[in-house]
């Protein structure tokens, strides 16, 4: 628990929290129809994904969904520089809540993660910033040689097997000989990654230092620059759990004019029963309505599933009108995932020169694809591109490392919490939940500062992190604890 939080955006329905700043949580009141009490608008979609804390209470309800997402990139570099360094479980005293240990022994009787732990970020805070924001070369070059990884698109190299593109010198040599260098070759890192281990590429990631073999954000974004130039069908993807997080609100100037298919993803994690169609309307409202930004079409889909990946790929060839497409997006929204699926429903459908092997790489990692992908997915001249993902350091996910995002089941389905007024070793329910800090795993803390009697809390967060409840009053003041931290 490093800073206080921000909640940003106030709005009845759904907020996503940055590692900023909330203040005061002040309920909207919510009729029994689903109508907001104050203005008889219907709420947003997130309204049906949770109705009520406890059965039979409607009104008064404040929901959080997803810990991650924000914009405050100033108060993310903050907390940053209040981490202490990695193998920190030496988490100075004075950011320790008062009374911990019992608050540690009741969450590991409850089998949570414990509640005070520093994220594991191995860096020196501003050369992440620098990196995220403005781009630093990447530390020494690595000579690549023509040819692309066909997971992830970096261009190959045979001489450093712990960097991105890595193929052994013999394979790389067989492959030249047979003039198959593109799109025949996966690197070592692909093979990891598909593997399910953690091996990051990106600077800045998860804290990363720039080193040897590391491409920056920059980098990465450069290579979007000439779509703006084209005339192509652009499918932006963005993921549902954390949909402000992950929007791209700049997609305009990186696509220019071109028309924009918006794809949510993941909807598998919402939690059961879920008004779909509610959340459509929401999604519309929010972009067409709110951001002025004039779409092809919103499909809901799941990569995983498959769920809704029929009318996504009705949806794409009825607005490409010829075109190419390209899916881009924030970084690990899962657009590789997307189009793996989309493949697979193509082919499905009977389209038997859709590719069915060699395909882009999807894994946990953020930064997992690194260079364009072409894919030729439509019959005749079409092709489908995999783009590398825009880095947001404001996003959880790139805050953590690897292995904390892996620990954390960051990208697993959503659980819902609805902890009561109840201070953790106490036998008896306060009155609301005013004067209560709310700790979410060890990444969340919300100070309630005032809240009526009836107002309940509803976390939708990874199941790996339990939400617990304490006194404000028993935990460090954030701005003395940063303060100390520093010292
Ligand atoms: N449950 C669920 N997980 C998904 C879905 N789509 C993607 N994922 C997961 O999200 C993570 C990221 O997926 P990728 O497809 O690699 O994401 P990406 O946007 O291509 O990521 P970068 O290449 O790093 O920018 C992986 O762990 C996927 O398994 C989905 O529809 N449902
Ligand atoms: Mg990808």
């Amino acid at each position: 628990v490093r800073q206080p939080l921000e909640l940003l955006s106030a709005k009845p329905g759904m907020m996503t929290l940055s590692s900023s700043r909330i203040a005061v949580v002040r309920p909207t009141p919510v009729r029994r129809d689903g109508l907001s009490a104050h203005s008889g608008r219907r709420l947003s979609a997130a309204q049906p994904i949770s109705r009520s804390p406890r059965a039979g209470q409607v009104s008064d309800t404040v929901q959080i969904v997803a810990a991650n997402g924000g914009k405050n990139g100033a108060s993310a570099a903050s907390a940053r520089r209040a981490c202490p360094p990695r193998g920190g479980s030496s988490w100075p005293s004075a950011m320790m809540p008062r009374g911990s240990r019992a608050v540690q022994a009741r969450a590991d009787a409850d089998d949570c993660l414990p509640i005070v732990y520093p994220p594991t970020v191995d860096t020196d805070a501003d050369d992440i910033l620098e990196v995220a924001r403005h781009g630093i070369e990447a530390g020494p070059d690595v000579e690549r040689k023509r040819g692309n990884c066909y997971g992830c698109g970096v261009s190959l190299q045979t001489d450093f097997p712990e960097v991105s593109g890595f193929v052994p010198p013999e394979e790389y040599e067989t492959k030249r000989v047979h003039r198959q260098l593109f799109g025949q070759m996966l690197c070592l890192r692909c093979a990891d990654l598909s593997h399910g281990r953690m091996v990051n590429a990106v600077a800045g990631q998860g804290g990363a230092r720039l080193s040897k073999g590391l491409i920056t954000p920059v980098q990465l974004r450069d290579q979007l620059t000439h779509i703006r130039e084209r005339k192509v069908l652009v499918v932006k993807v963005v993921d549902v759990t954390d949909f402000h997080g992950s929007f791209l609100n700049k997609v305009r100037d990186v696509v220019g004019g071109n028309p924009i298919l918006l794809v949510l993803t993941k909807v598998d994690l919402l939690p059961p029963g879920t008004d779909m169609d509610a959340l459509r309307e929401w999604v519309e409202e929010e972009v067409v309505g709110k951001r002025r930004l004039t779409l092809a079409g919103v499909v809901c889909v799941s990569g995983r599933s498959g769920e809704g990946m029929q009318q996504a790929v009705g949806a794409m060839f009825t607005s490409r009108k010829g075109r190419d497409v390209y899916v881009l997006g924030s970084a690990n929204v899962g657009k590789s995932t997307f189009i793996r699926a989309a493949l697979k429903s193509m082919r499905e459908q009977g389209n038997f020169y859709v590719p069915g092997k060699r395909l882009p790489t999807a894994s946990a990692m953020p930064g997992t694809t690194l260079g364009i992908i072409p894919l030729k997915a439509f019959e005749g001249k079409g092709i489908m591109y995999d783009t590398p993902g825009v880095f947001l350091h404001h996003r959880m996910n790139s805050i953590l490392g690897g292995d904390d995002i892996k620990r954390f089941k960051l990208g697993a389905s959503l659980a819902r919490f609805s902890p009561r007024c109840r201070v953790v070793g106490e036998d008896e329910d306060r009155a609301s939940f005013a004067g209560l800090s709310l700790l979410w795993g060890p990444l969340v803390r919300v100070d309630v500062t005032e809240a009526s009697a009836s107002a309940g809390l509803v976390f939708f967060g990874p199941k790996g992190m339990r939400v617990t409840v304490v006194e404000t009053a028993s935990l460090p003041d954030p701005a003395a604890a940063a303060a100390a931290v520093a010292a």
